[in-house]
């Protein structure tokens, strides 16, 4: 697959991004996947400033080439990591869970890229009009926090319906997917989960045992009930969501459950009650490789599919 007009506009060497995951993404990881020629990206989530700006600085010192900053919105540091990205022009921003109109204004002026995740097409052409450069079309088959519908309908909707560039996101993790999100209109991919599966990445390793442990049923929604729905592995913790959603248990019970424990899962691997988001490409993760290697592997195996099935002597029909 050859450089295209994302990677112009990322300034990348290969159409890929990294998801922004809340407590996984940080620089390490970031300028592993930048390093390795993608767009790797830094998790603002709910970051204390003092600490982000260090992250930002370290990912500055490690690699020359392009990073992302991405600002989740629900987030009530979200206009500090906008403060951030503006003072020491982080060349891309992904936004996420919410409406960037301010994020676009601030930062177009300045030059940055703005790239927003989208859930829907209406978000979509609502961004698009506000100046985004590109959008990330995120199917709910990604983790954490998710919208309603698949990769597969999500993405050529979008395509068809703004001129911007879009970006594939939810699902994909090894070059059949990279093939498919092209198929559907996508000009880039985004992942997230297979690269809680790299070498360069902190997590704890008994987060990488569980996404590695994964199969194709181990992931659950939980937080449809309060309108957050957010998909993890399933464990302890999905469980009593599911038990105390079930019996109708109020807004406020429900949330307090998950707090920290995205935390406990990340920083002390506690796969029992830590809140394990991971998309349902889980199930397709079985190794840990050096980032640059899993971007590697990626478009040489969407190579593969794409002249497999357009080169065949059968053909298709
Ligand atoms: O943001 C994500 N995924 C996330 S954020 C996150 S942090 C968290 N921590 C604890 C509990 C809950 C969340 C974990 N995972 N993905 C991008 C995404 N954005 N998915 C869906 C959306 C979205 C939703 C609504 C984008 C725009 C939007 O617009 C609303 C509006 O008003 O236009």
């Amino acid at each position: 697959m050859r450089a295209n007009c994302i990677c112009k506009i990322l300034g990348t060497e290969y159409p890929l991004l990294q998801g922004g995951m809340a407590w996984v993404a940080n620089a390490e990881l970031a300028v592993a996947v930048s390093n390795g020629g993608g767009l790797g990206i830094i998790a603002a989530a709910n970051t204390p400033p003092d600490i982000l700006e260090q992250e930002i600085l370290k990912a500055k010192n490690l690699t020359d080439r392009p990073f992302g900053l991405n600002i989740m919105l629900m987030s009530p540091t979200a206009s500090d990591a906008l403060e951030l990205a503006a003072r020491h022009e982080v060349p891309v921003v992904t936004t996420g869970a919410g409406s960037p109109g301010r994020v676009l204004k601030r930062l177009k002026p300045l030059g940055t890229i703005v790239v927003p995740v989208v859930a829907s097409v209406s978000q979509a052409r609502r961004v698009e009009k506000q100046g985004a450069d590109a959008v990330i079309a995120e199917g709910m088959e990604a983790g954490g926090h998710i919208g309603e519908l698949t990769t597969m309908t999500l993405v050529p909707q979008v395509a068809s319906a703004v001129r911007v560039p879009v970006i594939a996101a939810g699902g994909i993790a090894d070059g059949r997917g990279v093939a498919a999100a092209f198929a559907l209109g996508a000009e880039g991919v985004q992942l997230g989960t297979r690269f809680i599966c790299c070498e360069e990445c902190t997590v704890h390793v008994n987060f990488k045992n569980a996404v590695i442990a994964a199969r194709d049923r181990s992931t659950a929604v939980t937080g449809l009930s309060t309108g957050h729905p957010v998909r993890c592995l399933r464990n302890r913790l999905t469980t009593a969501f599911e038990e105390l959603e079930g019996r109708g248990a109020s807004f406020e019970e429900i949330e307090k459950l998950g707090i920290g424990k995205l935390r406990s899962a990340v920083l002390d691997g506690d796969t029992e009650w830590g809140s394990l988001m991971a998309g349902q490409s889980a199930g397709m993760v079985n190794d840990i490789l050096p980032a640059a290697q899993i971007i590697r592997n990626l478009f040489a195996e969407a190579d593969e599919v794409l002249s497999r099935i357009s080169g065949s002597e059968e053909g298709l029909n």
